[in-house]
């Protein structure tokens, strides 16, 4: 019988939006794997009894996504239970303001705090100095955790209970191994709070390639690790116990796992055998198609929809930032690989290389519209995000780059682009996801997925998510979920708390006019699915995008950056050049 309790409150936060109102859901629409994480290494410490038979370890787990946080009942649960903590889990560069104003107001209670994630590990990672908002965090009070908790939660818990943890813990230079590595888990009632109940795990860590960039090789490395398909069924199983069977697996690049093949054997056995109505969201880089087998074992295994990270179509910006390994000319194949196996697609593109300019990015996604067969196509600003190469030459060579993290979330102009004005960048990012998403290309992109054989149900969810998203609630799909909600109290610091009888008619007619845009968008999106269905040559549709990339040696399209591409980077060889005498070369 336990005879004291150890509190733990873990919180993932998120950030604020262009009001300073903190962006939360009624439901969220991606699961949080660093919380499933956290709650997963919490709970196997309260299962082993870390702080003694008498200690019971009690543990809660929020994701701020989905869930107002209400600080004083946190302050008076750790209070009263006499010991504990709240860990700040996963924290982004631009979840990092956030999470430093709530870790404030448990400072102030003297509730001890640890904050870990992606910003403290990115900037003791690449900066030389202690950047300035990690120091604010330390000059509270807050513990700081870097590099990842596997292995170091049982000692961690040991130093909080006895009031003697250190202020920084890093173990940057010690990445865990993934094999018999503690699985992610969250609650039944944590997950349903996610729309359509998925959950997550991630499969491996780590990513052999070196984009500029990106964050993750300088946090997890370039060597790839890898659970094992014993721990990945366990998670499944796990989760299956509580009626979960939906999964978003959250390796950058699943592809490169190189257990990929024993993992995915083994969801098909469960599948296929065990009758588990398994369903998998998995990320992929443009090169997957190539390995044999790879997409049709994903699509048995019950893959129904991958994020692909195409980042751009201009071979020149790939270089630029050490993407190589895209190759334009691969991307059709790839994408018509996916819909083969019925398999949605959402691509990932990069606004604002050094080469780009308002007219090239419009061009290319006139581009990408008439020739690739993309789903779902998202974009993002180019961003020096703390932890990259780029966020480090930058701070490095002193050229000036936006104070407020809140504003690091892909959504934001944070430093100057050498062509473009911060309003024209801005304007390009606007402008991208209405020229994506017209009602034309709606019905083109509808029309290539009733050929394919594509859920019709999911992909015209994810068209009216996707686009309402961006043009109607003014936030990435990515940090998006159903129902917004605006807590009056919980306001930016700075920002006035307005008086209830002007913020609630605000927020009454706001949220009314919201709820149009999204009846109409889902209306419109509706009838045009319809009309597309009703046609009765609707299985003869055929566009350029849906042809063989290869029947004329080339796309068309890489034909437009054929001298972008280096000539050693084993893109086909162009008409002109193969009419060329080898001498000539
Ligand atoms: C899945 C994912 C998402 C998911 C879920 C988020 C989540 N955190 O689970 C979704 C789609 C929602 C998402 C969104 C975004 N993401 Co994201 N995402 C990822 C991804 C691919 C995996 C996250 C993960 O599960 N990692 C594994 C966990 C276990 O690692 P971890 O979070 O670092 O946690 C470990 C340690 O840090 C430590 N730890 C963490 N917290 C705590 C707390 C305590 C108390 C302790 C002791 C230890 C500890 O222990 C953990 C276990 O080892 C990462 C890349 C990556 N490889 O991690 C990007 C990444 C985290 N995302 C990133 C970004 C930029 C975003 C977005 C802003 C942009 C966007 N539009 O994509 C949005 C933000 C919106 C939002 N509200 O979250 C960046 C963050 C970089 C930075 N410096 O901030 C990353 C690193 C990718 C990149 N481009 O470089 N993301
Ligand atoms: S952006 Fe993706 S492919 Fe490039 S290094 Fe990062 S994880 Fe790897």
């Amino acid at each position: 019988m336990a005879r004291r309790t150890f509190k733990v409150i873990l919180i993932k936060p998120s950030h604020y939006d262009a009001d300073g109102y903190v962006i939360q859901w009624w439901r969220s629409l991606v699961p949080s794997n660093s919380l499933a994480s956290m709650y997963g290494l919490m709970a196997e410490c309260a299962a082993a009894k870390t702080l003694g038979e008498d200690v019971a370890i009690d543990i809660e787990a929020y994701d701020e996504c989905n869930t107002t946080i209400d600080v004083r009942s946190a302050i008076r649960k750790i209070t009263h239970a006499g010991s504990g903590f709240v860990g700040l889990v996963g924290v982004q560069s631009n979840q990092f303001p956030r999470a430093l104003d709530l870790a404030r107001q448990f400072r102030a209670a003297d509730v001890q705090v640890v904050i870990g994630g992606f910003h403290v590990s990115g900037c003791l990672s690449m900066l030389p100095d202690m950047q300035s908002d990690v120091q604010t965090a330390l000059d509270l009070g807050v513990i700081v955790f870097a590099g990842e908790g596997e292995g170091r939660i049982a000692s961690l818990l040991r130093d909080m209970d006895a009031k003697q943890a250190k202020p920084i813990y890093n173990y940057l230079a010690d990445l865990p191994e993934m094999a018999a590595a503690t699985l992610p888990i969250l609650p039944r009632w944590a997950v349903t709070r996610i729309a359509g109940h998925y959950t997550s795990f991630d499969a491996g860590r780590g990513c052999p390639f070196q984009c500029s960039f990106c964050t993750i090789i300088n946090v997890q490395g370039r060597k790839s690790r890898y659970r094992t398909p014993d721990d990945v069924e366990a998670i499944v199983r796990a989760n299956a116990e509580q009626g979960i069977t939906r999964f978003f697996v959250t390796d950058d690049n699943f592809a490169r796992n190189k257990n990929w093949e024993a993992i995915l054997d083994r969801l098909i056995e469960l599948r296929e055998q065990h009758k588990f109505n398994i369903k998998l969201l998995l990320q992929v880089d443009t090169l997957c198609h190539r390995i044999p087998g790879f997409i049709q074992k994903a699509a048995r295994a019950g893959c129904t929809a991958v994020f692909i990270g195409l980042e751009n179509i201009n071979p020149e910006s790939l270089m630029g930032t050490k993407k190589r390994q895209n190759k334009i000319w691969e991307y059709r194949d790839m994408l018509q690989a996916w819909k083969k196996a019925k398999v949605m697609t959402y691509a990932g593109y990069i606004l604002g290389f050094p080469t780009d300019t308002p007219q090239s990015i419009a061009r290319d996604i006139e581009i990408i519209k008439k020739e690739l067969p993309i789903d779902i196509l998202e974009f993002f600003f180019l961003t020096p995000l703390p932890g990259s190469e780029d966020h480090k030459n930058l701070v490095m060579r002193g050229v000036p780059t936006d104070p407020d993290m809140n504003k690091y979330d892909l959504e934001h102009v944070c430093t100057a682009h050498p062509l473009m004005s911060k309003e024209s960048w801005e304007r390009v990012y606007a402008d991208a996801w209405t020229q994506y998403y017209t009602d034309a290309h709606v019905e083109k992109v509808m029309r290539r997925a009733v050929v394919a054989g594509i859920n019709r149900t999911k992909l015209l969810d994810s068209l009216v998510a996707f686009s309402g998203a961006a043009l109607i609630e003014g936030v990435h799909p990515l940090q998006f979920g159903y129902v917004r909600r605006k807590v009056r109290t919980q306001r930016r610091p700075g920002l006035p708390v307005v008086n209830p009888i002007l913020f609630y008619p605000w927020r009454a007619y706001d949220a009314l006019s919201v709820g149009l845009k999204w009846l109409r968008r889902a209306l419109r999106y509706r009838a045009i699915l319809k009309r597309v269905e009703a046609d009765p040559n609707k299985a003869s549709y055929v566009d350029e995008a849906m042809q063989p990339a290869s029947a004329e040696g080339v796309d068309h399209f890489v034909e437009v950056f054929a001298d972008k591409i280096p000539k050693t980077h084993g893109a086909p060889l162009r008409h002109a050049e193969a009419a060329e005498p080898a001498m000539a070369k």
